[in-house]
C-alpha cells in the first residue's frame, strides 16, 4: 500500500468528487445548508409562530459564523423552550430503560453526572461535545439546518457530528420530522459516546470521501437505517439504538411495537430501501451488534466504486489517501 498524501490533490482521478483532507476543510460547509429556519414548510408546527421563527433564525446565525476549533457558544433558552425540553425529557427518560439499547443506558447517567443532562435546563453543545472528546474523539460542530448528504457523512470520516441548537416547537413534543437539540442531545450523543458506535459511524463517514452520488445515496441510507432508526438483538429482546426513536416517545413506542416490519440488517439491500422523512418509519432493520453492522458496512464500502481507499489521521486531523484497495 502506498500513501498519497494528505496535501497532493493531482493524485486522485479527475471525476472524483470533492473532499474535505483536513478538518478545518470542514467550515467550507456551513452556509450550504438546503434548509433553514427562516423558511419552515406550511405544514410544520412551527410555520405560523413569528416568534418561534425569529428564535430559530437567532439560534442559527451562530452555527454560519462558527469556525473549526471555536468554542460552541452558550444559548440560553427561554422556559417555553425549556418546558418542551422538560417535556420530552420526562416522558423519554421514563421509557429508556425498557425501550433503548445497553450502550444508550449506559451512557446515560454519565450525562446526567457530566453535562448538565436533567428536566430542568437544556445540556450545552459546548460541555457535551468535550466529554464526547474525552469518550471516543467525537466533537461536535453547530449547523443551520440540514446539509447535504455528501457534507454531512463526511463529517463523521472525522469522527465530528453535525449538531442543530434550536429546539422543536412547543406543541410537537412527540415527533418532530426533522433534527432538533432534543433529537441531538437525547438520541444521538449517548451513542457516540460508545467507542465501537464511533467506530461503526465513522466507517460510513470514510466510505463517503470522494464517492459517487450514487454511493452516496446508498450510504446516506444506511445511516438512516442505523444511526437514524436503527434497532438491535440484545439478549431475547429488541431494543432501539437510532437517534431519531431515542428522541421521539411516539416512534419509539410504535418502532417495537407488532405493527412495523423488521428485516435482517444486509448493507446491500439496506441501501436500496425507500424511506419517508416526515411520519413513523414502516421497516427497521435489525443489527445483531454494532461491531458486526461495520464489519457488513465495511464490506460494503468495498463494493462500491472508488478507485481508491482512505484512512483518517487522528494525529494530524487529515485523511490519508491509499492508492490500492
Ligand atoms: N423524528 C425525530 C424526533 O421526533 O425526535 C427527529 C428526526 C429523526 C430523523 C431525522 S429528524
Ligand atoms: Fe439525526
Amino acid at each position: 500500500v502506498h500513501i498519497v498524501g494528505a496535501a497532493g490533490a493531482g493524485e486522485l482521478p479527475e471525476s472524483t468528487p470533492w473532499f474535505p483532507r483536513k478538518m478545518v476543510d470542514l467550515d467550507t460547509f456551513a452556509d450550504k445548508v438546503l434548509e433553514m429556519g427562516e423558511e419552515l414548510d406550511s405544514d410544520h408546527p412551527g410555520a405560523k409562530d413569528a416568534a418561534y421563527r425569529a428564535r430559530r433564525a437567532d439560534i442559527t446565525k451562530i452555527a454560519k459564523t462558527y469556525k473549526t476549533g471555536q468554542p460552541i457558544p452558550h444559548i440560553e433558552y427561554s422556559q417555553v423552550e425549556i418546558e418542551t425540553w422538560a417535556a420530552v425529557f420526562e416522558k423519554l427518560t421514563g421509557m429508556f430503560p425498557s425501550y433503548a439499547c445497553r450502550e444508550h443506558q449506559h451512557v446515560f447517567p454519565l450525562l446526567v453526572q457530566n453535562c448538565g443532562y436533567g428536566t430542568h435546563a437544556i445540556p450545552q453543545l459546548e460541555v457535551v461535545s468535550k466529554f464526547l472528546k474525552d469518550c471516543t474523539g467525537f466533537t461536535l460542530r453547530p449547523v443551520m439546518g440540514l446539509l447535504t448528504s455528501r457534507d454531512f457523512l463526511n463529517g463523521l470520516a472525522f469522527r465530528v457530528f453535525h449538531s442543530t441548537q434550536y429546539i422543536r416547537h412547543h406543541s410537537s413534543p412527540l415527533y418532530t420530522p426533522e433534527p432538533d437539540v432534543c433529537h441531538e442531545l437525547l438520541g444521538h450523543v449517548p451513542l457516540f459516546a460508545n467507542p465501537d458506535f464511533a467506530d461503526f459511524s465513522q466507517e460510513i463517514g470514510l466510505a463517503s470521501l470522494g464517492a459517487s452520488d450514487e454511493d452516496i445515496e446508498r450510504l446516506a441510507t444506511i445511516y438512516w437505517f442505523t444511526v437514524e432508526f436503527g434497532i438491535c438483538r440484545q439478549g431475547d429482546q429488541i431494543r432501539a439504538y437510532g437517534a431519531g426513536l431515542l428522541s421521539s416517545f411516539g416512534e419509539l413506542e410504535y418502532c417495537l411495537s407488532d405493527k412495523p416490519e423488521i428485516r435482517a440488517f444486509e448493507p446491500a439491500k439496506v441501501a436500496q430501501q425507500k424511506y419517508p422523512i416526515t411520519e413513523y418509519q414502516p421497516v427497521y432493520f435489525v443489527a445483531e451488534s454494532f461491531k458486526d453492522a461495520q464489519m457488513r458496512v465495511r464490506e460494503f464500502a468495498n463494493s462500491c466504486d472508488r478507485p481508491f481507499s482512505v484512512r483518517y489521521n487522528a494525529y494530524t486531523e487529515s485523511i490519508e489517501i491509499l492508492d490500492s484497495k
